[in-house]
Formats: structure tokens, C-alpha cells, sequence
């Protein structure tokens, strides 16, 4: 299915019912009191976060949206039918704008989570609502109120721990298919993946972390070189970058510059994404001989002056990518736990402030 991850559309909720102006009639009782019922709410339009898609492409078209009208109320205290609700499915990932505005509406990070983009209108009152001591046939009955209409922007960032970033032909997506069940095309020509892709990596008993390949990155994306560099925004709510390096590139590039344009380019996108935690991942080292691998890893480490974690991998050996898949893994269990444990003091500096 085609990736998309910008829509417009437009969405209008259902008006309320109107409320019944009706009077009882029935043999042998002459004066039948007020008996015109409610209006039925109008239906709401909600997006509805689904953990099965990831892209956007059923809203590339600009459409329309309706959600059910409520009906009218009726004679004999018949309250009308509540207009159903129009739910639309969208990635996990999804930010929602108002599009006239900009406003931000809401940010859909949950498979099942539910976001109300326009309000159902609230239904008219049938004469009997109008009955007094004063009044007992009263005329009076109100319409049910227009429901919300707006135009929508929405925009997928993928959601995922970990993200892949490398030049092209680097060895990303057969990074992503030696360690998930996901299959990204691979092939050894630059840019073959047009699209970020995501997978799930299992490390051992319930303990897994999520993966996302890019398209890769070149010197000049930030103006627009190759694919450009906005796919990017699917790796800003990682948080943990695998850097993807050829240790021994066939062009005879020289992998220490090749890496450096990959920094260029990520700061050009984001001074912020930059300095994300981000780990060296030495890979195609079954190209270098066994004995020269570490001083060939140490070399290139040494002229970036890198201090971080660095690995010297073969993803065509997946053995090989197992001590970093469990310290990727420890390392996202960690960060997760200090941002819950973040909100928690956050939550309860709020409380004491109340
Ligand atoms: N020898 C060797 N070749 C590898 C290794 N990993 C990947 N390759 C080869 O490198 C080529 C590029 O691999 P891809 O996984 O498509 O590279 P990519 O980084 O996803 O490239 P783009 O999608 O173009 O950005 C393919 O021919 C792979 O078979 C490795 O560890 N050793
Ligand atoms: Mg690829």
C-alpha cells in the first residue's frame, strides 16, 4: 500500500434532531395532553488510533467525512434515533490539526485510542419537555443545534524505540529483516527503500522493542539531495539511533567521512535529533579480515573521536547483532522507566502544588 503520512480532509459531525411538536389523540380522550418527543444527538466524527495500519493513504484524496444525522423526535413521546458515530481508523502515530487554525488537536499514540475531531450537535426538545401548571398545551419546541464541521491536517510520526539511519546501501533494512519478522526490500543500489518501515524485535521472553527502517541519507538531503531528508521525522520520537556504517565500502568511500555526512544531515534536520543517544554500528565487517577488525573499528572510531558505543557487526551473520540487540534492549527499558518515573515526580509535584 502506498505510504503516506500527510492528509488533508474534512470532517462534519451530525446535527442534533429536532424536538416533535405533537398532541395525544385518542378515542374518548378530548384534550390529549403535549406527546412530541425529543430529537436524537447527532453522531460524532472520531478518529480511532489502529495498530494495523501505518500510512495514511485513505484520506490522500481531500474527502468528506460525514457522521449520522440525529433523527427527529415524534408523536407519542417517540424520542429520535441517535445519529451513529463516524469513526475513522488511522495509524498509531497520527497528530491530529485543526487545518484553518493550525491548533493542535490531539496525538494518537495508542493502538484503540480515540480522538473526537467534531462533536455530534445536541438534540431539540419535543413539547412535552414545555408542560406546566401554566401550560398544558404548549406549542413551543426547539431544533436540534448544527453539529462541528472542520478541516483537518493530519500527520503520521511513526512511533518506534529504536531507528536505523545510514547512508544508502549501508545495510539498514538487511539489518531490520536479519532481527524481525518485518521483509523491507534489499538490494546493492542506493535508495531502495522509499519508505520507513517498522518491526518488532523479540529479545528473549517478552521483551521486545520496536525498529524502524529509513531510506538512506546523503550528503545534501537537507536541500533536497536524493530523497531528501524529511522521512527523518519518523525517527524524532525514538529514542535510541543505530547509525549503520559500511566499514568497507565498495565505491571506496572512506566510512569515517561517510559517517560524518550522516551527522551533517542530521543536524541540518534537527540540532536536537543530532544529540539523540546514538550507538555506531560497524557493519559488513565479514568484508574485512577477522584479525583486522577491531583495528580497522578503532581506527574509524579514533578519527571521529567517538567516545559512545560502537559495534562491529555483519548483519548477514544475525549472531553477530545479538549483544546489541540486548543492550539496545536494556538501554530502551531504562529510558522508558526514567520518563515514566519522570512523569510520576512531575504528576506529584502537580498534586503538591494543588
Ligand atoms: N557483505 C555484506 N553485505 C551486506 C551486509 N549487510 C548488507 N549487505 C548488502 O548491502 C547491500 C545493501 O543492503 P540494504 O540493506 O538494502 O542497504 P540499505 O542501507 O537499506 O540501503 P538503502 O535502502 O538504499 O538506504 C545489499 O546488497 C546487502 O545484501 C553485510 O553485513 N555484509
Ligand atoms: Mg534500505
Amino acid at each position: 500500500m502506498k505510504f503516506v503520512d500527510e492528509a488533508r480532509l474534512r470532517v462534519e459531525a451530525g446535527d442534533g434532531g429536532n424536538g416533535c411538536l405533537s398532541f395525544r389523540r385518542e378515542k374518548y380522550v378530548p384534550h390529549g395532553g403535549p406527546d412530541g418527543g425529543d430529537g436524537g444527538d447527532g453522531g460524532s466524527v472520531i478518529l480511532v488510533a489502529d495498530h494495523n495500519l501505518n500510512t495514511l493513504s485513505d484520506y490522500r484524496v481531500n474527502r468528506v467525512f460525514k457522521a449520522e444525522r440525529g433523527g427527529n423526535g415524534a408523536g407519542k413521546q417517540r424520542t429520535g434515533a441517535k445519529g451513529s458515530d463516524r469513526e475513522l481508523p488511522v495509524p498509531v502515530g497520527t497528530l491530529c490539526f485543526e487545518a484553518d487554525t493550525g491548533e493542535f488537536m490531539g496525538d494518537l499514540t495508542r493502538d484503540g485510542e480515540r480522538l473526537v475531531v467534531a462533536n455530534g450537535g445536541f438534540h431539540g426538545l419535543g413539547n412535552t419537555r414545555y408542560k406546566s401548571s401554566t401550560n398544558r398545551a404548549p406549542r413551543q419546541t426547539t431544533d436540534g443545534s448544527a453539529g462541528e464541521k472542520r478541516n483537518l491536517r493530519l500527520e503520521l510520526k511513526l512511533l518506534a524505540d529504536v531507528g536505523l539511519v545510514g547512508l544508502p546501501n549501508a545495510g539498514k533494512s538487511t539489518f531490520l529483516s536479519a532481527v524481525s519478522a518485518a521483509t523491507p526490500q534489499i538490494a546493492n543500489y542506493p535508495f531502495t527503500t522509499l519508505h520507513p518501515q517498522v518491526g518488532v524485535v523479540d529479545v528473549g521472553a517478552l521483551r521486545s522493542f520496536t525498529l524502524v527502517d529509513l531510506p538512506g541519507l546523503i550528503e545534501g538531503a537537507a536541500e533536497g539531495v536524493g530523497l531528501g531528508h524529511r522521512f527523518l521525522k519518523h525517527v524524532q520520537r525514538t529514542r535510541l539511533l543505530f547509525h549503520v556504517v559500511d566499514m568497507a565500502p565498495l565505491d571506496g568511500s572512506d566510512p569515517a567521512a561517510d559517517m560524518k555526512t550522516v551527522e551533517q544531515e542530521l543536524q541540518a534536520f534537527s540540532p536536537e535529533l543530532a544529540s539523540r543517544e546514538r550507538w555506531l554500528v560497524l557493519n559488513k565487517a565479514d568484508l574485512v579480515l577477522e584479525d583486522e577488525r577491531e583495528t580497522v573499528a578503532a581506527d574509524l572510531k579514533r578519527q571521529l573521536g567517538w567516545s559512545g558505543p560502537a559495534y562491529v557487526v555483519s548483519t548477514l551473520s544475525p549472531d553477530t547483532l545479538r549483544p546489541l540487540l540486548l543492550d539496545a534492549m536494556t538501554w530502551v527499558e531504562q529510558a522508558a522507566q526514567s520518563e515514566e518515573e519522570g512523569a510520576a515526580s512531575a504528576d506529584s509535584e502537580a498534586d503538591h502544588d494543588a
